[in-house]
């Protein structure tokens, strides 16, 4: 499962959180541990694996961390107990995750009416999600996404909406500022939210950002407030994983500095709202909100 979220073959992430999960679940099922101890080693050997693969990834970095939290406050003394109560947290925590997904569809689908032209990027499943559910909802609408260099995820986008029958329409990145002033919302996903309510997103987001405000179009953000990073409260920055060069450019002159950073920050100042599973809140506003719902994941 690590070696499939660290070569993309799952990818976005939701997704590489819910991987994370199953893997956990399938350590629990298959465990020859002898002992509780041996079981709680076996788990956090895991989650050295899994937090190694990409490390632009808190969704997934809270998700492990539920399901083995459980385990360690569990006052079970037989290894076949924790291993259920693997199992029975990582099927808790995925039904949660779909609630969220959900709610947040239902609410973002109200920002889209007929004629409405949605500007996105990359390929995140919450933003198709809410798409699809607008489409559900009867709704007629365009969209505008970005092919994504250098791994083209605006292509997934793009099919998935042409399979809904929505109209759309796929631009190189760099277009970006020339279309932005077609759309009435931009609709993007992200990876992590830091304390300071601001968001990353697949590189390139942030000069969408820009554009928008330039073009007065409202930029919203969807994601599951569990995607915020506990780290960045005590000064750390998110990590953003550079990837590597050759999926820029495969036979380079080797003389010649590459950079692929596969994500980037969006200032808090150019989000006019965060739509997650409490609705839609400002960023400044997440830090009290995950102190309300999450606080495990300050501890
Ligand atoms: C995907 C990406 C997505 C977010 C949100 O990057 O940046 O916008 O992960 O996706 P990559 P989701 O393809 O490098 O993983 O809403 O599905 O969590």
């Amino acid at each position: 499962m690590a070696d499939k979220i660290r070569n993309l073959e799952i990818r976005g992430a939701r997704n590489v959180a819910i991987a994370a999960v199953k893997a956990l679940k399938t350590v629990a099922t298959h465990t020859k541990a002898k002992s509780p101890r041996a079981f709680v080693e076996e788990l956090l050997e895991a989650k050295e694996v899994l937090y190694a693969t990409r490390p632009t990834e808190p969704l997934m970095r809270n998700a492990v961390k539920w399901v083995i939290r459980g385990v360690e406050s569990s006052r079970k003394e037989e290894t076949r107990a924790l291993a259920r109560i693997v199992t029975s947290s990582s099927c808790e925590f995925l039904k949660a995750l779909e609630r969220s997904r959900d709610y947040i569809a239902e609410v973002g689908s109200r920002r889209i009416n007929d004629g409405t032209v949605v500007f996105t990027h990359c390929h995140s499943s919450t933003v198709t999600h809410l798409l699809t559910k607008a489409c559900e909802g009867g709704k007629t609408f365009r969209v505008i996404c970005t092919e994504t260099r250098p791994l083209f995820q605006g292509r997934i986008t793009a099919k998935e909406m042409l399979n809904l029958n929505v109209e759309t329409t796929l631009i190189i990145d760099s277009a970006a500022r020339s279309f932005i002033k077609q759309a009435d919302i931009v609709i993007v996903g992200a990876d992590a939210i830091s304390a300071e309510g601001n968001i990353i997103n697949k590189i390139g987001t942030a000069a969408i950002a820009v554009h928008a405000q330039e073009a007065r179009v409202p930029f919203y953000v969807v994601c599951e407030l569990l995607k915020f990073d506990p780290a960045t409260l005590c000064g750390y920055y998110e990590s953003i994983e550079e990837r590597n060069r050759t999926e820029i450019w495969r036979n380079a002159p080797e003389n010649l500095v590459i950079h692929n950073p596969a994500f980037e920050i969006v200032k808090r100042d150019f989000i006019h709202g965060i739509i997650c599973e409490e609705g839609i809140i400002p960023p400044h506003s997440v830090y009290e909100t995950i102190v309300r719902r999450y606080p495990w994941v300050l501890a």
